[in-house]
């Protein structure tokens, strides 16, 4: 039975803690999206006034906001002649791998860059992520260009996937990414060979990038009934 509300927020905090812990003093850090790791950006704050000295790379303009009003030195990544870690969320973390899907917070493309640009990437979940397989939960966030979406929709659905546009509600308009880009959320279902089927989305006209993180993180801090367990 998945935790309910304040316990699944008291485990996220504890692997945001226990990540932002490891983190060394003069580091350049990827900061995530979402609200586990919010909580990293939290505790590295803290740390921050208490003399920490880091420099931050935000994931989304979301993160950017929080951890500049919480006083964390910021540059853009395409400033940064490194980055030490990067620590973010994930929706999906495939059980004995350290596969991931992410994207539900849609910031999946500007996270995959900072991601792969980084020495680490240590992703920090609660353990109502655990998946046998990926694709059993969420379906996979696909970051295209709003021209000519529907596109690669069809290009999409020829692989399997029933495809949604990503809209915000009251009114439906489409959900437009930090980068000026429109989301297709693709349930394919459970997902036998991730790292085949990243590879042909990858392929199709029009796809910018996908939620798939495959072969991409080095750790994977999860927190649960038993406490926080790193995967490596
Ligand atoms: C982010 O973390 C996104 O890629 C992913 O959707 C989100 C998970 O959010 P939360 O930590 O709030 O569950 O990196």
């Amino acid at each position: 039975m998945p935790p309910e509300g304040d316990e699944q927020t008291r485990r996220k905090r504890a692997a945001a803690e226990r990540a932002a812990s490891a983190v060394q003093d003069g580091a350049v850090v990827g900061l995530g999206t979402g609200s586990t790791a919010e909580c990293v950006i939290q505790a590295l704050a803290e740390r921050v006034k208490e003399g920490l000295r880091i420099v931050g790379v935000p994931t989304s303009l979301r993160s950017e906001r929080l951890a500049r009003s919480l006083g964390i030195p910021l540059i853009d990544l395409q400033d940064a002649t490194r980055i030490d870690v990067t620590i973010d969320g994930a929706d999906e973390v495939a059980v004995g791998t350290l596969d991931v899907l992410k994207g539900h917070g849609g910031a999946l493309l500007r996270e995959k860059l900072v991601a792969v640009a980084s020495e680490r990437e240590v992703i920090v979940v609660d353990d109502t992520k655990l998946v046998e397989r990926l694709g059993s939960r969420f379906a996979v966030p696909v970051e295209v260009v709003p021209f000519g979406w529907r596109v690669p929709a069809q290009a999409l659905e020829a692989l399997g996937g029933r495809v949604a546009l990503r809209s915000v509600p009251p009114e439906g308009e489409p959900f437009v990414t930090d980068n000026g880009n429109y989301i297709l959320d693709v349930d394919f279902g459970p997902i036998a060979n991730p790292a085949a089927l990243a590879n042909e989305i990858k392929t199709i006209t029009g796809v910018i990038e996908h939620g798939l993180f495959i072969g991409i993180a080095h750790e994977v801090i999860v927190a649960g009934a038993q406490g926080v367990e790193v995967l490596t």
